[in-house]
């Protein structure tokens, strides 16, 4: 199918589809001409999300008058290079022309209903998953749905009909709810959960669920994240991440990442992870340099933690790390698995590395070899470093291995990206 580079799982795309997933990202129009960018995209990439440009502001500023340039510049970039495309997204409250908002209720149904028939038929065919609504729910305990035109016009009844018209306009695309702060199990998240338990139970059109997934420290990767992903998928409806982002630099950045990519990889039905943006220098908040690539489009330890999460590997090279850290499982048994990390210096020799290990409670590692561990005060973080001597010239490996007890959870370590120390 593919060629040998791309089978071996050298970029995140095709090891995400060496794992059943597609692995996009947030593009903007504005940076099409840019040709770091475009080989950065066109190389690492199979599915891109406009990251403004199919927003209500930007095709249907004025009524009834669309316009749809800067949209389709991405979805003709994205069909010449056969990558997928999400759509995102068509009733949302915020980037809305102020026209909407000064509409009687039944003029602003019909505006609604008109807007999503119009964008979703000039795409037919050509997205593969459409944010039909964008978050319609309140932060914090209430568990309510947000103040907007659609909310405070319609009542709860207009994400029923807006899903309703979409089916109706292109019957090809999943129909996803799509929100933030709904990563983890919360009262947000139970809002919405209930609604789409409704939606299923009633025959209202669903297909998928798109949770945002914008971490920081003070919104971390949560630990029930991969079960709230799963509580999900078990109501019957796909689940994606849809704009994943983490602040952060180094191995801290990279760990969550990588336990992000995990807790998809661990739902069957979360088919794929957009990340938002490219690049740390273009995001929505490059102060806190969320993405996986650098200002200089250099691939961040984040990346490698990725890549090897996802199953890949940079090969012999080694890129901007210096060494490369690759994971594979070895003896299994009821109770316990042992998994091997395999350490290759890159294009110079190396004198030294650490690589960490993320196992997921309550699993335990209980005995390692060929290096020297030490540990988080959680117990399952394990930072190792060779015995002795950490010379390798370059392109030449070793490795070290561990014994995870399972204690009932099956899933496969974190393994964080190698650094030279
Ligand atoms: O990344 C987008 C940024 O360029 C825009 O200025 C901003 C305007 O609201 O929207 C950003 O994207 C948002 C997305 O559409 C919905 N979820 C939150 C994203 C980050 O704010």
């Amino acid at each position: 199918m593919s060629g040998t580079a791309e089978a071996a799982g050298t970029t995140l795309a095709s090891a995400a589809a060496g794992k059943g997933r597609y692995f996009g990202t947030a593009v903007a129009a504005s940076h099409l001409g840019e040709s770091a960018y475009v080989s950065t995209l066109n190389t690492e990439f199979d599915s891109v999300t406009p990251e403004n440009e199919m927003k209500w502001d930007a095709l249907e500023g004025t009524r009834n008058s669309f316009s749809f340039g800067s949209a389709d510049r991405i979805v003709s970039h994205a069909q010449s290079r056969g990558m997928k495309v999400r759509g995102h997204t068509l009733v949302w409250h915020s980037q809305l022309p102020g026209w909407v908002g000064g509409l009687g209720a039944a003029d602003l149904r019909s505006a609604m209903n008109h807007h999503i028939t119009q964008v979703m038929q000039h795409y037919k065919g050509k997205i593969h998953s459409w944010d039909v609504v964008n978050e319609a729910f309140q932060d914090g305990g209430s568990g309510a749905r947000r103040s907007s035109p659609f909310q405070d016009k319609l009542g709860n009844g207009f994400i029923e009909e807006a899903f309703r018209t979409a089916r109706a306009a292109d019957p090809g695309a999943k129909l996803c709810y799509n929100d933030y702060n709904t990563d983890g199990v919360n009262a947000k998240s139970n809002a919405v959960y209930a609604m789409v338990k409704d939606f299923k139970a009633r025959g209202v059109p669903i297909d998928c669920v798109g949770f945002q997934s914008h971490f920081n420290s003070a919104s971390p990767v949560p630990g029930d994240y991969r079960a709230n992903l799963q509580r999900f998928a078990d109501l019957g409806v796909d689940v994606q991440i849809t704009e994943l982002d983490i602040e952060g630099s180094g191995s801290s950045q990279a760990t969550s990442y990588g336990t992000a990519v995990n807790a998809c990889l661990a739902v069957a039905r979360c088919t794929g992870i957009t990340v938002w943006g490219v690049t740390d220098k273009y995001s929505w908040r490059s102060g806190g340099t969320p993405l996986l690539f650098d200002g200089n489009y250099h691939k961040k330890p984040a990346y490698h933690a990725v890549l090897s999460a996802l199953g890949g590997s940079a090969g012999g090279g080694g890129g901007s790390a210096g060494c490369t850290a690759s994971y594979s499982k070895a003896e299994e048994w009821g109770d316990r698995f042992n998994g091997r990390v395999t350490v290759t210096a890159g294009a110079s020799a190396i004198s030294n590395w650490t690589v960490t290990v993320t196992v997921t409670p309550p699993q335990r590692i209980s005995t390692t070899w060929n290096g020297t561990p030490s540990w988080n005060s959680g117990g399952n973080v394990m930072t190792m470093k060779p015995n002795g001597n950490g010379n390798l010239a370059a392109g030449a490996s070793t490795s070290f291995g561990f014994t995870v007890m399972t204690n009932g959870t099956t899933s496969a370590p974190v393994i964080g990206s190698c650094t030279v120390s």
